[in-house]
Parts: structure tokens; C-alpha cells; sequence
């Protein structure tokens, strides 16, 4: 480095005082170079010798990785220190060249073996350190999570869903809050019908409702999709009923449509049979004659449970003013329609006596199920 330096100034002075401008200052250099004594080559020699004693202790002493990048710039990169005397060798005196550039390969190979090796020496350094800072005890208590369980509820209406999935239908969910329209009016319940009473829905100052089923999400689904349509429709329902054992305020339902051409009570008979028969085993099933505004003709469905008969689901066959509100030709199409309480189902299988139960998030209640 020192000597190219010292060569370069003595070339531009030589060009300082050179009247015209050089047209080949590598020419002037290199008779510069030829006119060398053997003393300055035998210094250049020294100087790559001291180069590379410079290296092993600059490198000896690198601290890190980053360092040792810096010391192989400096050394060996394209504008290091052992480049700068390579360069220079084309202007050494010919009979010198191949000595001094052996040297200056030697030491540059030197340079780049203790490069590498210090390297290596780094990384493992680095590798034992992280193996020590993330020492592992195996033997160490863990930490104790207690382990959660679905909630009645859910598991009722994750069972019942997977079985009408099963039997090929779709999941569906809207809003709970719901317009009269898709509550009442599309589902043929006239405005001066029982159920519109204020004292059964919770009507919002902005004439809006709690939807009292789920019906109303099946409306919605009727106006989005063609026949053939098997939906089941699963979530919260409101009704201003007083809060006792058997009844809740808010409380959960699960409705089903099936529509198509063709579909009959026998449909429908068979498709709640193998339902209640997957929930409940193999029970006895009687569907008595019933209302609903919905459905004509409409049952209620019981099953024998611990030799008494239980009303456990309402019925029917969609009624044609429903079939006309979400514009399909009752002629054409036909359809049939179920509802149930999860929490009522709930508290027949598990055998609960209070619905509040249910709501209350006691533990030594829930860890039950
Ligand atoms: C019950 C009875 C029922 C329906 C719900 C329904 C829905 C549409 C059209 C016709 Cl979109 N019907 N749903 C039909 C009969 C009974 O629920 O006791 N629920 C708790």
C-alpha cells in the first residue's frame, strides 16, 4: 500500500513536469517501474511479508463476524491491500515478476486459510453460546393448563348439525335483529296474529325486532338460492316470556327447510325420524296434529323418554302463501319445515332440571359435561 502510493507520486510528478499532457501514463509508469533497483523490489517482498503479519494479528484479534468481513475487504476485496501490490506487478522489471507475484499469491492464500479459519472458529463460538443460552430442562414441572370442554349448548348443536350435514345440508345464519317482514309477514303470520303481540317479541323503538326464530334467516336463504334447498339454520332467539325452570328470555334454536318438487309429509316424517334417532337412539316417535302459522298441514313431534312422552319438535309442511312471499310457485314446489330448543334438547339428554342452569357459567355445574 505504502509503496504504490509512494510510485504514484512519483508518476504524477513526473507528469507535473511534463510540458504536453501524457497520452499513456501506464507507459510512463512502467519505465518508471523498469528503472527499480533490486532494493525496492526486495522491499516490495517485505512489504508482503509484513502484510500478512498484519493479517494473522488483525484477525487473530477479530471479535466477531462482521469483523472478519471487514479484515477480508481490506486485505483481499478488489480495493484491498494485497490487490493494490498485485496491480502494481505488470511494472515490476520482468525477471522479478514471477517471484514477487508467487509471493503475493502465497501470502494472499495465506491470508484467506487464516480468514476461513477464524471464521469457523467464530461461528462455532456462536453455536456453542446459543446452545447454552437455550438449554432446555427436561426435567422441569410444567405449566398447568386446565383443560376446557364445549359447553352444553354447543355440543348439542354441533351434534345436530353434523347430522343434517350429513344428510346433505347447508348451515345457514343471519341477523337477530330482523325487519316485521321477514320475522312475521313472509312467514304468513297476519298483523293482527297472536304472535305479533308486543307482549310475546321485543319490538326496537325503530319498529325492528329480536327475531322469535329462526325462520326468518330461512327466508333470506330462500330469496339467495334455487330449489332444491336444505337448510338448517341453528342460533339466539328472543321472546318476552317470564323466566322460569323451563323457560329463558333468550334462549337457542335450530330450524331446518327442505324445499323441492315433489317433496312430501312422508319427506319430512323420515328426515325427523333418522334425526331423533341419531340424537336420542332408538326411541319411539309419535307426530299429533298441531298449528303453526308456517306450515299446513303442521305436528308436533314427541318421543318416549323414561316411559313418558316429551314434545320435543314442531312441524309442517311449508305453507303456499310462505312459498309465494319468497316467489316460488307453490304448484311447482313444495316443501317441508321443523323447529326445536337446543335447550330443550339439552335438558332431556343430560338430564337438567333448570334451564338458567345452563346460562349461569358455574363450573361445578359445566365441568359435568
Ligand atoms: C317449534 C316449531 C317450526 C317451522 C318452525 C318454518 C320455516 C319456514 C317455513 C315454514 Cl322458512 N316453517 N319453520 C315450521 C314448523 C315449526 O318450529 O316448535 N319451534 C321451536
Amino acid at each position: 500500500m505504502l509503496y504504490t502510493v509512494k510510485v504514484l507520486a512519483v508518476a504524477q510528478a513526473s507528469f507535473g513536469s511534463t510540458a504536453a499532457p501524457c497520452r499513456n501514463p501506464s507507459a510512463a509508469i512502467l519505465q518508471l517501474f523498469s528503472a527499480m533497483t533490486a532494493t525496492q523490489v526486495s522491499d516490495l517482498e517485505a512489504q508482503l511479508s509484513q502484510l500478512q503479519a498484519e493479517a494473522q494479528s488483525a484477525i487473530g484479534e477479530a471479535p466477531d463476524l462482521d469483523a472478519i468481513e471487514q479484515l477480508r475487504v481490506a486485505f483481499l476485496g478488489k480495493k484491498g491491500k494485497i490487490s493494490a501490490v498485485l496491480g502494481a506487478m505488470g511494472k515490476l522489471p520482468a525477471e522479478d515478476r514471477p517471484r514477487i507475484g508467487a509471493k503475493a499469491n502465497e501470502v494472499k492464500d495465506a491470508v484467506q486459510a487464516i480468514l476461513d479459519r477464524r471464521r469457523t472458529d467464530l461461528q462455532a463460538d456462536a453455536i456453542r453460546v446459543r446452545l447454552e443460552a437455550e438449554t432446555l430442562d427436561v426435567t422441569a414441572p410444567g405449566t398447568y393448563r386446565p383443560l376446557g370442554r364445549k359447553h352444553p349448548l354447543a355440543s348439542t348443536i354441533d351434534k345436530a348439525l353434523d347430522i343434517f350435514v350429513g344428510l346433505g345440508y347447508t348451515v345457514a345464519d343471519g341477523p337477530e335483529m330482523e325487519t316485521d317482514y321477514y320475522n312475521f309477514e313472509a312467514l304468513n303470520t297476519p298483523a293482527d296474529h297472536p304472535a305479533r303481540d308486543m307482549a310475546d317479541t321485543f319490538y326496537l323503538p325503530d319498529g325492528n325486532l329480536l327475531r322469535t326464530h329462526t325462520s326468518s334467516v330461512q327466508i333470506r336463504y330462500m330469496e339467495e338460492h334455487e330449489p332444491p334447498i336444505r337448510v338448517v339454520a341453528p342460533g339466539r332467539v328472543y321472546r318476552r316470556d317470564q323466566v322460569d325452570a323451563t323457560h329463558a328470555a333468550v334462549f337457542h334454536q335450530i330450524e331446518l327447510l327442505a324445499i323441492d318438487e315433489g317433496l312430501t309429509f312422508t319427506d319430512m316424517k323420515g328426515t325427523i325420524e333418522t334425526f331423533l334417532g341419531e340424537i336420542f337412539g332408538e326411541v319411539e316417535i309419535r307426530f299429533r296434529a298441531s298449528y303453526f302459522p308456517f306450515t299446513e298441514p303442521s305436528a308436533e313431534v314427541d318421543v318416549k323418554w323414561k316411559g313418558r312422552w316429551l314434545e320435543v319438535l314442531g312441524c309442517g309442511m311449508v305453507d303456499p302463501n310462505v312459498l309465494k312471499a319468497a316467489g316460488l310457485d307453490p304448484e311447482v314446489y313444495s316443501g317441508f319445515a321443523a323447529g326445536f330448543g337446543v335447550e330443550r334438547f339439552a335438558m332431556v339428554l343430560h338430564q337438567i332440571d333448570d334451564i338458567r342452569r345452563v346460562y349461569a357459567s358455574d363450573l361445578r355445574f359445566l365441568r359435568q359435561f
